[in-house]
C-alpha cells in the first residue's frame, strides 16, 4: 500500500491506496467523486478525463502510484456545481449536448483544459483536442459539443454575456416547441446524476458483488459443471447454476404465433449447451469484485464444442445441426404480396437493376457499458435496477424462469448512458434477479466493458438479393426481394425484425408489384437484438441504392428520378405493406433540398481531383412510431399542492423522456398556467409507474405522449369550474374530487399479415439525406465532409432535442457506412476497434431543417423523431462513394480496403 497526499479541487487528501489503482477508481471508488465516469477502462472514451497539473489525463489509464505527491487534481466537481456552472457548462445545457450525458463530465474536463491553453481556438483545433484526447460522444455527433465550446470561449474572453446561455421564456409561457433544457441537463453536465456503478458504490453493506463464468466458445454441448474448488474461494457467499433457479430457467415469450423457434429459446443460466460465445454459465456471488471474478476462473465447465454456425448462410447448410435441437435454424418467414406478380414484368422492363447486399452486425457502442443490481424491498418484491427501457416486458419476459409472480417482481430504470436499443432486449436482470434470489442478498453486476461488447444484443445482420425495374418513362413498376436475417441463437423479436425488413425495403416509392419474403435465421453469432431504426437500415441499403442505380441506368438524375416515384397525395398510393401514408411530404422536403444538393455537386465538382475524389450521396428513409398493430399507454397525472406530478415510464435512453414528458405535460395543461418548474416527473419504476411500454419504435412522443395529453385534459376538466375558472388544489380536496387521474391512449391498427399487408403504424417519420464525400483514391479512405438532412416528424416538442437526435443518429449512420462491425470475436472487442467514430470523423457541417406537417393522431401535431436519422443515412454515403468513385459498395461497412479494390477493379477494367 501507498501513503498519498494530494490535492483534489482545492483540498488536500491524505489517502492510503493500493499503488496498483488507477487514479479513476481511487476518485470513484475511494472519494466517491462519482462525477468521473470510468466504463470502457482502457483509454478509448475520454468519459474519465480528469487534469492533473493542469494537464489533461486518462484517470483510467493513470496508476495512482504515477502521480507525484501532492499532485493537484481537478475534476469535473472542481469545475463547477449545479447552483454554480461553469461557461463550458452552462453552454453544454444550452445547446443540448448532454443525452445520456455520459460523456459529459470527460468534456467539460477536457474542454477546460483546452481553454487554458488556447482561450480562442478554431472549431477544427478543437475538434482535433477532443479527437487527440479520446472524447467520444454517441448521442450527440459532436457538433453540438464544438458549438458548446465555442461560446464558453467567447464568455470567457469577455466577447459573450454568460446570460445570452441562458433560456429565456417566451412570452406567452409555452415551452412546447423551444429550447428548453432538458431537467436533467444540468446534473448530466456537474457530473451528480447517478448511473448504474455510482448507485452501486452506495449500496448497502452486505451486498454482493456477481462475476459470470462465461462461455468461450461459440457452440457446445455442456457435459458437466464443476463448482467445488470457486466455492471454497475466498469472500464466496454462492456459485449460482441453473440448478438453483426456481423457475424454467428462460427467457422470451413474446414470439409471433407463426414463429417456428422455441419462444422461450434464451436460458438465463446455460445448463446443457451453450448458444454463443460469452453465454453465462454460472454468477459467483463473492464479498468484493475481485473475489468473485477471481473464484469465477476456478468454475470447471466440461464442454463438447460443436460446429459454430456464424452466419445465415453457415447455419442453413443442409448439414447443419439445429441450434436449438427440435427446432429447424429458419424458424420464421415474413412473405409480401402486393399488386400482381412482378416477376414478368421485370422480365420485360425496359429498366432493371438487382443487387445482394449485406448490411453488417451493427455494434451499439454505448459510452456507459451494462451494469445492475438486484435485492428484496419493503413488500419482498424482487427489484431489479437496470438500463432497461422496456420494464413491463422483461418483466414478463423473466418471471417464468426466475419463478417469480409478476406481482412480486419490479423493475426499475437507472439512469442510462445509452442504449441504441440493445436494452430492448433483458440483459443482466434475470442474471442479477437470479443471485439476489439464491443468496437472498443484494447484488450487482457490472459487466466490463469487453462484455459488454461481447455479451450484448448486435443489430441482426441481413443478407439481401433485391431486383426492381421502372418502364421507359422512370416510374417504378416492380420489384422483387429476398432477404435472410442473422438473428444470433435467440428468437426474441427476429419475427417482428422480418417484417420490418419487408415493409421498409423499397419503401417511400410508388411501387405497384412487389414479391418480397424474408426468413429469419438461427445462428451462433451474438444474440440479435433492437437497434435505433430496426430492420430499415438494412432495408434502405438495398432499395435506396438499387434506387440510384436504376436512375443511372435511365440517364436520370437521382434526385429527379427520386421526385418522381416518391409517394405524392391524391394518387392512391399505397407504402410496401399496403397502407396508405398518413401524411405525403416528400414533394415538400425534396423542394427545401434541393437548393442544397445544387451546391453540394457543384462543390464536389469545383473540388474532385483525381487523388481525392468528391461525390454527392442521396438516400430517403421512412420509419414507423409505435410497436407492430395496437399499441398505446397510460400515465397517471396527480394534482399536488405545488403543482402537478406526471408518473410515466417514458424510458429514457439517453433521448430525452424527461424533457418528453415534460414539455408534452406543460403543454396540455397551459390553462393551468404552471410554470414548468411546478411538473414534477416520477418515472421509470414498475412500484410507482404505470405501464407505457417500451421506449423503442421512436414510439414514446407519440403513444406516451397522447396518454400524457389524455390524462392532463381530465385533470383539468374536474378543476374547471362552471363558469370556466379552475378549483385550485385546497378546493379540489375540500369538494372531494379527485387527485389523481389515469391518461390512456390506445390505437386500432392492424400488424402486417402473412402476406405482408396491414396498417402497422399510425404515423411516420420521413427524412432526405445528403451525404458530401471525399474519397481518396490512394487509400481508398472515405471523408463525409458535409450532411444535409430533411425531414418531417410533425411538430417539434424540443428543438434542442430533436436537433441532437438528428445530429447523434447521422453520426452513427456515418459510422455503419464506414467503420462499425462486431464480426470477428477476437479484433472487434473494444470502442475504437469497433470502429466508434471520434469528432475527426463525423463532419463539423451538418445543416438540418424541418417540415413539420402535423400529425392528426400526434399530440399536439408531433411525430417520433428518434429512429429518422439512422433509416437511410449511411445510404447517401454510400451512394456519395458510387458518384465520387463509380464504386457501388454492397457490403459495409465501406473499410478503405474495399473501396480501394473496388477502384483498382474499375482501373483494371476501363
Ligand atoms: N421529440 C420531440 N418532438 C417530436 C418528436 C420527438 O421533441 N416531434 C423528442 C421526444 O420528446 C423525445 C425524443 O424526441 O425526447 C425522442 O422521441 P421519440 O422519437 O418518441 O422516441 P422515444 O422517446 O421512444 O425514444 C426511443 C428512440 C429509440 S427507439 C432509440 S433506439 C434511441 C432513441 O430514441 N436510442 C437513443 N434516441 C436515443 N438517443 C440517445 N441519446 N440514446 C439512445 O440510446
Ligand atoms: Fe477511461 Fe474510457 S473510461 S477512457
Ligand atoms: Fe455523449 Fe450520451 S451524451 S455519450
Amino acid at each position: 500500500m501507498l501513503k498519498k497526499t494530494l490535492t483534489i479541487n482545492g483540498i488536500a487528501k491524505t489517502l492510503v491506496v493500493d499503488p496498483d489503482t488507477s487514479l479513476g477508481d481511487v476518485l470513484r471508488k475511494q472519494l466517491y467523486l462519482t462525477g468521473t465516469k470510468v466504463y470502457c477502462g482502457d483509454g478509448h472514451c475520454g468519459a474519465c478525463n480528469v487534469m492533473v497539473d493542469g494537464k489533461l489525463v486518462i484517470s483510467c489509464m493513470m496508476k495512482i502510484a504515477d502521480l507525484r505527491d501532492e499532485a493537484e487534481i481537478t475534476t469535473v466537481e472542481g469545475i463547477g456545481t449545479p447552483a454554480k456552472l461553469d461557461p463550458v457548462q452552462l453552454a453544454l445545457v444550452a445547446v443540448g449536448a448532454p443525452q445520456c450525458g455520459f460523456c459529459m463530465p470527460g468534456f467539460v474536463v477536457s474542454a477546460k483544459a483546452l481553454l487554458k491553453r488556447n482561450p480562442d481556438p478554431t472549431r477544427e483545433q478543437v475538434r482535433s483536442w477532443f479527437t487527440r484526447h479520446h472524447n467520444a460522444c454517441r448521442c450527440n455527433g459532436y457538433k453540438p459539443i464544438v458549438d458548446a465550446v465555442m461560446a464558453a470561449a467567447a464568455v470567457e474572453r469577455g466577447e459573450r454575456d454568460i446570460s445570452e446561455l441562458e433560456f429565456t421564456m417566451p412570452a406567452d409561457g409555452r415551452i412546447w416547441g423551444t429550447s428548453y433544457p432538458r431537467p436533467t441537463a444540468i446534473a448530466k453536465v456537474t457530473g451528480t446524476l447517478d448511473y448504474g456503478q455510482d448507485l452501486g458504490l452506495r449500496l448497502p453493506a452486505g451486498t454482493l458483488h456477481v462475476a459470470m463464468v462465461q462461455a468461450k466458445v461459440s457452440h457446445a454441448r455442456i457435459n458437466g459443471i464443476d463448482t467445488a474448488a470457486a466455492e471454497q474461494m475466498p469472500g464466496v457467499a454462492k456459485v449460482v447454476t441453473a440448478r438453483d433457479i426456481k423457475g424454467t430457467n428462460a427467457i422470451g415469450g413474446l414470439n409471433d404465433p407463426n414463429n417456428l423457434g422455441s419462444t422461450w429459446d434464451r436460458p438465463i443460466l446455460c445448463d446443457t449447451k451453450v448458444f454463443q460465445f460469452g453465454d453465462a454459465i454460472a454468477l459467483v456471488c463473492a464479498d468484493t469484485a475481485e473475489q468473485a471474478r477471481a473464484a469465477a476462473e476456478k468454475v470447471v465447465v466440461d464442454l463438447e464444442e460443436l460446429p459454430a454456425y456464424l452466419s445465415a448462410p453457415a447455419a442453413m447448410a443442409e448439414d447443419a445441426l439445429e441450434i436449438h435441437p427440435g427446432y429447424p435454424n429458419v424458424y420464421f418467414t415474413q412473405r409480401l404480396l402486393k399488386g400482381e406478380d412482378p416477376k414478368p414484368l421485370l422480365d420485360q422492363a425496359p429498366h432493371v437493376v438487382q443487387g445482394d447486399f449485406y448490411l453488417q452486425r451493427q455494434p451499439h457502442l454505448t459510452i456507459e457499458g451494462d451494469v445492475g443490481f438486484a435485492y428484496f424491498d419493503e413488500e419482498d418484491r424482487l427489484t431489479i435496477h437496470s438500463k432497461s427501457i422496456f420494464l413491463y416486458g422483461h418483466a414478463l419476459m423473466i418471471a417464468p424462469g426466475l419463478g417469480v409472480e409478476m406481482d412480486k417482481l419490479r423493475l426499475v430504470q437507472n439512469p442510462a448512458g445509452g442504449t441504441f436499443g440493445y436494452k430492448f432486449s433483458p440483459t443482466l436482470e434475470a442474471l442479477v434477479g437470479a443471485a439476489t434470489m439464491a443468496t437472498g442478498r443484494p447484488c450487482y453486476l457490472e459487466y466490463d466493458y469487453y462484455q459488454s461488447i461481447t455479451y450484448t444484443g448486435k443489430r441482426s445482420p441481413f443478407w439481401m438479393n433485391v431486383r426492381l425495374g421502372a418502364d421507359a418513362d422512370g416510374r417504378l413498376i416492380g420489384m422483387e426481394s429476398d432477404f435472410l436475417v442473422d438473428h444470433g441463437p435467440y428468437s426474441e423479436f427476429g419475427d417482428l425484425l422480418t417484417k420490418r425488413g419487408v415493409q421498409f425495403i423499397g419503401a417511400g416509392y410508388d411501387i405497384p408489384n412487389i414479391r418480397g419474403r424474408g426468413r429469419t435465421v438461427a445462428t451462433n453469432h451474438a444474440f440479435g437484438s433492437a437497434f435505433r431504426a430496426y430492420g430499415s437500415p438494412q432495408s434502405f441499403l438495398a432499395s435506396e441504392s438499387l434506387v440510384d442505380d436504376l436512375a443511372e441506368k435511365l440517364g436520370i438524375d437521382p434526385f429527379e428520378f427520386r421526385l418522381k416515384n416518391v409517394y405524392r397525395a391524391g394518387t392512391g398510393v399505397t407504402t410496401p405493406n399496403g397502407q396508405e401514408p398518413e401524411v405525403f411530404p416528400y414533394p415538400e422536403i425534396f423542394d427545401v433540398m434541393r437548393p442544397h444538393y445544387e451546391t453540394a455537386k457543384a462543390r464536389a465538382a469545383e473540388q474532385s481531383t483525381p487523388e481525392v475524389k468528391k461525390g454527392v450521396g442521396l438516400a430517403l428513409g421512412i420509419y414507423g412510431c409505435g410497436l407492430d398493430g395496437v399499441d398505446g399507454a397510460e400515465v397517471h397525472i396527480e394534482l399536488t399542492p405545488t403543482g402537478v406530478t406526471v408518473y410515466d415510464n417514458w424510458h429514457d435512453h439517453g433521448q430525452g423522456a424527461d424533457i418528453g414528458t415534460l414539455g408534452t405535460a406543460h403543454e396540455a395543461l397551459l390553462p393551468l398556467g404552471l410554470a414548468p418548474t411546478q411538473i414534477k416527473l416520477v418515472m421509470n419504476d414498475m412500484a410507482v409507474t404505470p405501464n407505457g411500454g417500451p421506449a423503442g419504435g421512436s414510439r414514446s412522443q407519440v403513444m406516451i405522449g397522447q396518454a400524457i395529453k389524455d390524462g392532463c385534459e381530465k385533470l383539468i376538466d374536474a378543476m374547471r369550474r362552471p363558469d370556466g375558472t379552475f378549483r385550485s388544489y385546497d378546493e379540489m380536496v375540500a369538494e372531494g374530487l379527485d387527485l389523481t387521474y389515469v391518461g390512456k391512449y390506445a390505437t386500432t391498427n392492424k400488424d402486417i399479415d402473412t402476406e405482408g399487408q396491414g396498417d402497422p403504424f399510425t404515423i411516420y417519420m420521413y427524412t432526405l439525406f445528403l451525404a458530401e464525400v471525399a474519397v481518396d483514391t490512394r487509400t481508398g479512405k472515405t471523408t463525409v465532409e458535409h450532411f444535409t438532412a430533411v425531414t418531417d416528424i410533425g411538430r417539434i416538442n424540443n428543438k434542442l432535442v430533436v436537433d441532437g437526435q438528428m445530429y447523434g443518429g447521422i453520426a452513427q449512420g456515418i459510422g455503419l457506412a464506414l467503420s462499425e462491425d462486431f464480426e470477428d470475436l477476437e479484433v472487434h472487442t473494444n470502442l475504437r476497434d469497433c470502429g466508434l467514430p471520434y469528432a475527426k470523423d463525423i463532419p463539423d457541417d451538418i445543416q438540418l431543417f424541418y417540415v413539420q406537417t402535423p400529425r392528426e393522431l400526434g399530440p399536439f401535431g408531433a411525430a417520433g423523431v428518434g429512429e429518422a436519422p439512422l433509416t437511410a443515412s449511411h445510404v447517401a454515403v454510400v451512394n456519395g462513394i458510387k458518384n465520387a468513385t463509380g464504386v457501388r459498395i454492397t457490403h459495409l461497412p465501406a473499410l478503405p480496403e474495399k473501396v480501394l479494390a473496388g477502384i483498382r477493379q474499375l482501373a483494371a477494367e476501363s
